[in-house]
C-alpha cells in the first residue's frame, strides 16, 4: 500500500533543458505559505523523525537523491526521491525520516502553513496515539 501520493509534475522540456511548474491549488491542493529545502547534508545522518499536526507538504528531490520512510502509524513506506521532475505529498499526519542523502542532493518542501513548532509530533508514541 502507498503511503503517499507521487505528484508528476508539469514538465517543460526542449533542448534548453527542462523546466518543472507547480501551481498551488493546481498541482498540489493547498496553498504555499513556506518554501525550504534542505541541502549540504551527510549520507550517515539522518534527519526529520517527526510527523506533522495539520501542516501538508510537497517533498520533491531537485538535485540528488535522498530516501524518506513514511509512516501512518500501521504501515510504513521507503521512497527513493530522485527525479526532480515528480514530488510526493504528505497530507495527513505521517511520521517520516529522511536517510540515504547523495552529496548533491537538494530537498525542496513547499508547506501549507508557516512555521509552528505546536504543529509537530516528535515523539513516535505521542504520534501513534495522535492518529490512532
Ligand atoms: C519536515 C522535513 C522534511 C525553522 O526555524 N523554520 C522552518 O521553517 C523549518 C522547517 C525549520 N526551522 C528550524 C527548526 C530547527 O531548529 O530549523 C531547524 C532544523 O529543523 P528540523 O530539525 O525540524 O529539520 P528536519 O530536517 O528534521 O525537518 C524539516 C522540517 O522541520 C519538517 O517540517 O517535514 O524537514
Amino acid at each position: 500500500m502507498n503511503l503517499v501520493k507521487k505528484v508528476a509534475l508539469t514538465n517543460h522540456c526542449d533542448d534548453r533543458g527542462s523546466l518543472a511548474v507547480i501551481e498551488a491549488g493546481k498541482d498540489i491542493p493547498f496553498q504555499i505559505k513556506r518554501i525550504y529545502y534542505i541541502y549540504g547534508t551527510k549520507h550517515n545522518l539522518a534527519r526529520g523523525f517527526h510527523a506533522h499536526k495539520t501542516l501538508k507538504q510537497l517533498f520533491v528531490c531537485v538535485s540528488g537523491a535522498c530516501t524518506v520512510k513514511i509512516d501512518d502509524g500501521k504501515t510504513s513506506n521507503d521512497i527513493r526521491l530522485d527525479s526532480p521532475s515528480e514530488g510526493v505529498l504528505l497530507d495527513r499526519p505521517l511520521w517520516r525520516e529522511m536517510r540515504n542523502f547523495t552529496e548533491d542532493c537538494v530537498l525542496l518542501v513547499l508547506a501549507s502553513e508557516g512555521y509552528d513548532e505546536s504543529d509537530y509530533l516528535r515523539n513516535y508514541e505521542e504520534f501513534l496515539d495522535y492518529v490512532k
